[in-house]
């Protein structure tokens, strides 16, 4: 039996490539490869670099779903099921919203792939599967296998993504995590994180942990071996770590140079609104932000904005507040209601949807706002994202930012990688806004 796995890509707009800044290599299809026994032969196809034949021969065809990739993903899908494949589908929006994908597939995995995986194959082999299999969340995988996507590495972005654990203890209204993963974090071996850092091609890490410091006593233990191995790494954090100053001790120890973090907002009542009051609760905002970067660690400040405070005013206040700090780079992103989410089910319930699967619809592009805001239209949001984006990549404000840069780090890689993404991000404001989902990816031109 052959397994074919497939990733799906968001779209791209005619004649372009595929946004360079998503291009990382796909560890979700690394540790389903790990979890496939020997015994069945397999081979992988990235939408996002590589035209897609339905007529690739395989048994099973397994795709990977986000909400972004949902419409991409059911189109091939349904290809590969006229040429009588069996299509197995899991990933978050599998998960989040399995009935939105049930008429795609043979079979539906909602969860975590690891316990369940293999019984599911054997069940195909025997042809007497089920259409619908739970996975719990099991991070006994060992070491992912990347030898699948091996050939392709050099399209990826030089960096390798790692996993520490899964989940989330907070509760935010919109995320899709907590949803996911009720609430719940759990983490891998620390021996295995290790010898899986030993062996990856690439020495910038991403832990791609949504709150990595879900369980401190277990990352300070973990940071403490990394040191030993003397990498680069950034991850998500939440604001609080800046409390502990052991831990931040030992992050800037290991090699930790870059932090991701989820501010959302700096208005009260959003805070408030989405869960994330305890935000606000920690204190003087200002000094946390300071204590990190006094620790030499830089900050990657993602915003979202179209809460129920938000205005235009907001968008000023929070780009003086990320001009005042000076952070490495900002993500001014609008809010997103992904189906399974609190946010999803109060707007519509409070009748703001403008689209009930929004994610499907023609036309649908990167950048529209699926939703009703409270204080400003649809459009007005989209476009004061767009040039508050502009105002944060602008090289002038590149230019500004840079003593900044000076007096937190000497390091080369820290400076390569400023220049770097401050400047991919200039030019991929405009490029990524308007981008045509589930759209051109047939497109030889990739
Ligand atoms: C790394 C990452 C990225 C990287 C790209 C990763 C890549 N491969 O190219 C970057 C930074 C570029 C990125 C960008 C974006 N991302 Co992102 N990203 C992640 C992150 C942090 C890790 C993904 C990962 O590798 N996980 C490790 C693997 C092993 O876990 P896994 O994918 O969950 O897989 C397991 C199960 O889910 C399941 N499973 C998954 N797929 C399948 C398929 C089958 C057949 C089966 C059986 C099982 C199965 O089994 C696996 C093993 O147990 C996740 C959050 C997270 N912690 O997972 C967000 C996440 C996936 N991203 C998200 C989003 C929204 C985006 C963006 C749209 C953000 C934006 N506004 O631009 C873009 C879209 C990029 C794209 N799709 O091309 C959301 C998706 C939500 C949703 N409902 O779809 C997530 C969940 C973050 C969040 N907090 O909401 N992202």
């Amino acid at each position: 039996m052959k397994i074919l796995y497939i990733l799906p890509g968001i779209g791209k707009k005619s004649g372009e490539r595929y946004l360079k800044s998503w291009l990382m290599e796909p560890l979700t299809i690394a540790v389903l490869n790990k979890l496939t026994p020997q015994k069945y032969k397999r081979a992988f196809l990235d939408d996002r670099i590589e035209t897609i034949d339905e007529n690739t021969p395989c048994d099973v065809v397994a795709i990977t779903v986000e909400t972004y990739t949902a419409k991409r993903a059911y189109e091939l899908a349904d290809r590969f099921r006229r040429q009588g494949k069996i299509i197995v589908m899991g990933g978050y929006h599998v998960t989040l919203s399995p009935e939105d994908a049930a008429p795609h597939a043979d079979i539906l995995i909602t969860g975590n792939a690891e316990s369940i995986w293999a019984q599911m194959l054997a069940d195909i082999e025997k042809g007497s599967y089920k259409p619908l299999y739970c996975g719990e969340t099991q991070l006994d995988y060992g070491l992912p296998d990347r030898s699948i996507y091996a050939d392709k590495m050099k399209k990826y972005q030089p960096v390798s993504l790692v996993e520490i654990g899964r989940g989330c203890t907070r509760k935010c209204e919109f995320c899709s995590i907590s949803t996911y993963y009720s609430g719940c974090y759990r983490h891998r071996r620390i021996e295995d994180i290790v010898a899986e850092i030993k062996t990856c091609k690439h020495k910038i890490f991403f832990f791609v942990d949504d709150s990595i410091f879900s369980d401190k006593a277990f990352a300070k233990e973990l940071f403490t071996e990394v040191a030993k191995l003397k990498i680069t790494w950034t991850t998500q954090i939440t604001l609080d770590i800046a409390r502990d100053d052991e831990l931040l001790n030992l992050m800037r120890k290991s090699g930790c140079k870059l932090v991701l973090i989820g501010f959302e907002s700096i208005e009260p009542g959003n805070l408030k609104q989405m869960n994330k009051e305890w935000n606000n609760k920690l204190g003087e905002r200002d000094e946390l932000v300071r204590r990190i970067h006094k620790a030499g660690i830089n900050i990657y400040a993602s915003f979202v904005f179209g809460f129920d405070y938000d205005c235009e005013k907001s968008f000023d206040d929070v780009l003086n507040f990320a001009m005042k700090h000076k952070f490495f780079v900002v993500a001014f992103n609008h809010l997103l209601a992904f189906p399974g989410t609190e946010t999803y089910s109060r707007f519509k319930s409070e009748g703001r949807l403008l689209h009930e699967r929004w994610w499907l619809e023609e036309d649908y592009n990167y950048g529209r706002i699926s939703f009703t805001p409270a204080l400003v239209t649809p459009d007005k949001l989209r476009a004061l994202c767009g040039k508050y984006k502009h105002k944060y990549f602008s090289f002038g404000s590149i230019f500004r930012r840079l003593p900044a840069l000076f007096s937190r780090t000497k390091s080369p890689i820290l400076h390569l990688a400023y220049w770097t993404m401050n400047v991919l991000f200039h030019f991929e404001v405009d490029k990524r806004i308007g981008i045509p989902v589930g759209e051109n990816l047939d497109e030889a031109k990739k």
